[in-house]
This record gives structure tokens, sequence and C-alpha cells, in this order.
């Protein structure tokens, strides 16, 4: 797909979920740069950084999707050459949507080993990490029972139930106000990130954080699943993590309401590490506390600006 229809279809959320963006914007920097001839470098570094922030404009929130992009810039400014910077954009674009595959496999492995036989699991939204660990778990032969929020507005729970029913997997459908009726049943919380700060705070989809709360209430175990190119360096210098507000078609019909009743829809909350008690990555389970050092060795010799 080339750039313009991926910010499209990011936009309107045809293309959704953090990982999921971040493949498609660099699957459309690396197809753009092997189909498109140009003269001169500079004419290439102006079509890519211009790519570059339409599609990190395309949702504000998961850091993945500038992560993914710049993971696929990274070198272009040591490039002599068109053909080298070609060949080069073209293996990150490609070595990025690989690694990322092959990080929410891996976080499935190691997610599932914190799933106990018989176990009760909540989940929020439509997270392919934190769904893969339920599936590995039940490939894996143990018996789970799991409970999906709906996940109003967009309704992402109707995509979870599927995914998992087809897996042959006992799953429940709430609504999002029964989140802590149900908790008294559930004996681990899953779900996925958008965004993890460097003070291990996790910003995912909006309802994420009354679950951490009332899961932390009830003393059940609330794990996050986030491949390591959720965490936002930028955080770790005072930047504030943007929190997308869609528009209000999103929840009420026109008309439904007087014109003088405000509507408001923001996407994400986060969720205070203090509410988390462990953070899955492709490189093991790390405590909130530990993102730093996580940040430093993925980010270590990347620009963060
Ligand atoms: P994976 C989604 O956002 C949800 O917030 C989900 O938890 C998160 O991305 C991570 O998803 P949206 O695009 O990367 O539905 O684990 O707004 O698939």
């Amino acid at each position: 797909m080339n750039v313009d229809d991926t910010v499209t279809s990011i936009k309107n959320m045809e293309i959704r979920g953090a990982g999921r963006i971040a493949r498609a914007a660099a699957d459309a920097i690396g197809t753009m740069v092997r189909s498109k001839t140009w003269n001169n470098l500079e004419a290439m570094k102006k079509d890519v950084l211009d790519a570059k922030a339409k599609l990190i404009a395309s949702r504000p929130t998961a850091v993945s999707l500038l992560n993914g992009v710049q993971f696929v810039l990274k070198g272009l400014n040591n490039c002599k050459s068109v053909e080298e910077a070609k060949e080069l954009l073209t293996k990150n674009s490609d070595d990025f949507i690989k690694a990322s595959n092959e990080a929410v496999e891996r976080i499935g492995v190691i997610g599932s080993r914190r799933i106990k036989d018989g176990a009760t699991i909540m989940t929020h939204c439509n997270s392919s990490a934190a769904l893969e660990c339920i599936k590995a778990a039940h490939r894996s032969g143990k018996k789970v029972k799991v409970y999906a929020t709906e996940s109003r507005p967009w309704r992402q729970g109707i995509l979870t139930v599927n995914e998992l029913a087809k897996e042959g997997i006992d799953v429940t459908l709430i609504i999002d106000a029964a989140v802590r009726s149900v908790m008294k049943r559930t004996d681990i919380v899953i779900v996925g990130s958008d965004t993890i700060t460097s003070n291990g705070a996790v910003i995912n989809k909006i309802g994420t954080s009354q679950l951490a709360l009332a899961a932390n209430e009830a003393r059940v175990p609330f794990i996050v699943c986030g491949e390591t190119y959720k965490i936002s360096p930028q955080t770790l210098f005072g930047d504030m993590v943007t929190i997308e507000e869609r528009d209000i078609s999103e929840i009420i019909r026109k008309g439904e309401v007087p014109e003088s009743v405000k509507v408001f829809n923001p996407v994400f909350d986060s969720t205070p590490a203090k509410y988390i008690d462990g953070i899955v990555t492709e490189l093991g389970i790390v405590s909130p506390g530990s993102v730093y050092e996580i940040m430093i060795k993925q980010f270590g010799d990347m620009e963060f600006k």
C-alpha cells in the first residue's frame, strides 16, 4: 500500500492496533523506496521525511508508529547515494516487520507462562500481543476461560471474542461497565499497550486504567504486553504522551442530544506503574521500574527526536 492510502487506513482505523500500524507504516516506506526513482539523494530524503511526517501524524498516541518509522530511517543520514539509501531502507523495513511479528510471537510464549492451568483471564480491547499469550497458553494444553470487554466505542472486543472463539477458547463478552463486578471471577488481567513511558506507566485503550484499579482492589495480577518498540524514549525527557481524541460521531448520533451538550471522546488512558505487576516484552517480563534499562538497551544508538 502506498503512503497516502496507509495514512488514510490508519486514520479511519481500517488498520488498527499499535503493532499493526507500526508495521503498516514501515511497509509503506519500504514500498515507496522500492517503487520510486530519484535523481539525487536530497530529493529522496525529502520524500522519505514527508512520508514520515504524514505517517506519524496519522494517529498521535501509539509511539510504536514513530519508533517503527525511525527504525526504517536508521542510517539514512550516512548514505552516500540513492542506491545505497534504497537498499538500506528496504532492508530496514523488512527487518522491522519481521522483528515485530517475531516479538509478538515471543511475547505470547513468555506471557503464557504466567497463565495457570484453569485460569480465568480478563482482557480489554483487541491486542495481538495480549491475545497471543492467551492463545499460546491454550495451545500448550492449559484450560483457560476469558472475559473480554466490549471496548466502546469501536467495540474491538467483538474482534477479540471472534479471534479467541476461532481458536476454540472459552470466551465471554462483557460490557465495559461490568469490569469491577466480573473481576471477582478473574485470576489474571492481560492487556496490550500503545505506549510505555520511561517511568513504567502504560498508555492503552480507554478503560484500561479502570481494569487496573479493579484488579488492584481485588488483588488480581495485572499484566501488560508490549513489544520494546512501544517504549517511548521521548518521555524520559519530559515529553507527555498525546491522548488521541476522536470524533464524537463515534459515540453519539446527530440530533440525539441538544447542541448544548458537550461530548468528549478520548480513546486512550494512562495506567500508573504502581498498578502494573509485570510488562511482558520479547526480552522477558520486566517490572515497570525496569523500563529505563530496556529503553537504553534497545534505543541507545537511535536518535530520540
Ligand atoms: P497490539 C490498540 O489500539 C489497543 O489499545 C490495544 O491494546 C493496542 O492497540 C495494542 O495492540 P487501537 O488501534 O499492538 O485499537 O498489541 O486504538 O496489537
